[in-house]
């Protein structure tokens, strides 16, 4: 890979930080979604979080408690020779209700040490702006994203940062996987779909919110600092036809462009003609302005980031089983093996996705998530030997730099997920493991917390050492 590749590792602060009432912060999102049988259905925006049973528990509010543990996270990060480490801040750490006039100094104070411990052993920070994240008074007072108000109070946030940080980061992702909107409204955006509203119109006003304040927060970006460099960020993962039916080619092509819809608007500045005739032919009655479409044209963003966990396939004459990955349905491939969680592995397919990212928008890509959720056993003396995890990572690690190297891809950097183990997005649990770093802690909460070092740990340092010339 390229001399300056970013190898590093990626977290985010819902799913990792906790301390979700320490020093002035606000609660957020994430702190109402529970862990259990009907954590889907609030996800989902379809069951609201007020009529859940008092006991319910919530395991981001202390997850692995990053909050209190980040100086020993990152010397581990250290160790393993990370040069960045992908992490996002928590709004409502910020700006509490979302709406103050001035930030909470706590809670900038907290990230400007975990910037200085980072810039301490020069990893370079890529901060989510925000990721499955909205203060939950926003949620409450406006519907989150539904209402247009949410672009200032994002903006406000957007820009205490870039002032706060100014000459610490260079990296930005404005929404961490936008396209998640259309799944999991409310894990995504805060939205809660209400009886009687009509579901598209809801999910698409909002999107196009979020588009704006992300074409508004890279203008910001860019008139405070050059250095700046902002992105979007992908739910990626290309969608396969089940056969040469040009019926089913047909729906994979559409199925792709649910999802590309977002990144079209992000990196070429306008609505695709597609998607204008989609909103005709449903009679979405969009509040999109003259304004908003100049903003959205003069204002792409600098990069393109994503995630990789697997393909998706779709098939048209309804028979045949599904697949689960990443909440997008999908038909089972047959050629496929699968995760413990039946998620797809497909390291081609991660170079077929970056290649399709790449020809379409001629952007540098960023892979800022990618790897294995898997149960992890500890021997009796202490050591996890996670080699389906290895493996994994390094076929996926072979595909994306045969997309560089072989094929041209542009790619700035490489995070896996989780790198140190946190609470899964879909599932609430512990027990789904991504990280080389273990932390001693159960689906209900308990456990000391205690970090170690596993066998992937030890290869992913040599991995980077070698700058993925080595991957034995
Ligand atoms: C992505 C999210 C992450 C992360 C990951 C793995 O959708 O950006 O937040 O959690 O998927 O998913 P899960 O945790 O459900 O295994």
């Amino acid at each position: 890979m390229r001399s300056d590749f970013l190898w590093g590792g990626a977290t985010a602060a819902n799913q990792c930080e906790g301390g979700w009432n320490a020093d002035g912060r606000g609660s957020a999102i994430v702190d109402v979604i529970p862990h259990g049988e009907k954590r889907l259905a609030v996800m989902k925006g379809e069951l609201d979080y007020h009529e859940l049973p008092k006991d319910s528990f919530y395991p981001g509010r202390e997850a692995i408690d990053f909050y209190h543990h980040y100086k020993e996270d990152i010397a581990l990060f250290a160790e393993m020779g990370f040069r960045c480490y992908r992490f996002s801040i928590s709004w409502s750490r910020i700006f509490p209700t979302g709406k103050e006039e001035v930030p909470n100094e706590a809670g900038l104070r907290f990230y400007e040490s975990v910037i200085d411990e980072l810039n301490k052993y020069h990893i370079e920070p890529i901060i989510t702006i925000c990721h499955f994240d909205v203060p939950l008074a926003l949620v409450e007072k406006y519907g989150s994203w539904k209402n247009r108000e949410l672009i200032s109070c994002y903006l406000r946030y957007c820009e205490t940062l870039f002032r706060h940080f100014y000459g610490k980061v260079r990296y930005w992702i404005t929404f961490n996987e936008i396209n998640m909107l259309m799944h999991l409204p409310f894990m995504g955006a805060g939205i809660r779909i209400e009886e009687g509203e009509n579901e598209l119109q809801v999910k698409y006003q909002a999107a196009h919110y979020e588009l704006v304040a992300s074409a508004l927060a890279t203008k910001l970006a860019h008139q405070i600092s050059d250095d700046y460099r902002v992105g979007c960020m992908l739910a990626a993962g290309s969608v396969y036809p089940y056969s040469c039916r040009p019926e089913d080619v047909w729906e994979s092509m559409k199925k792709d462009r649910e999802s590309y819809f977002f990144i079209d608007v992000q990196a070429r500045g306008e609505y695709p003609a597609y998607a204008k005739k989609m909103f005709e032919k449903e009679n979405l009655a969009l509040d999109i302005t003259a304004e908003d479409e100049k903003v959205l044209k003069e204002n792409p963003v600098d990069f393109i980031s994503l995630s990789y966990y697997n393909s998706r396939c779709v098939r048209t004459d309804q028979e045949g089983e599904s697949a689960s990955g990443n909440v997008f349905a999908s038909a089972k491939n047959p050629y496929l093996e699968c995760s413990q969680w039946g998620w797809p592995i497909d390291p081609l397919g991660f170079r077929i996705t970056l290649n399709a990212l790449y020809d379409r928008y001629q952007k540098p890509l960023f892979v800022v998530e990618n790897g294995l959720g898997a149960v992890d056993s500890v021997e009796e003396n202490g050591e996890i030997h996670d080699d389906y995890r290895i493996d994994y990572l390094r076929s996926h690690i072979q595909a994306m730099m045969a997309a560089a190297d072989e094929d041209g891809v542009e790619i700035l950097g490489y995070t896996p997920w989780g790198c140190v183990d946190l609470i899964s997005a879909t599932t609430g649990e512990m027990s789904k493991r991504y990280g080389f770093i273990y932390v001693e802690k159960d689906n209900e909460g308990r456990g000391s917390g205690k970090r170690s070092r596993k066998k992937s740990f030890y290869w992913y340092q040599n991995v980077i050492q070698h700058n993925g010339e080595n991957l034995t």
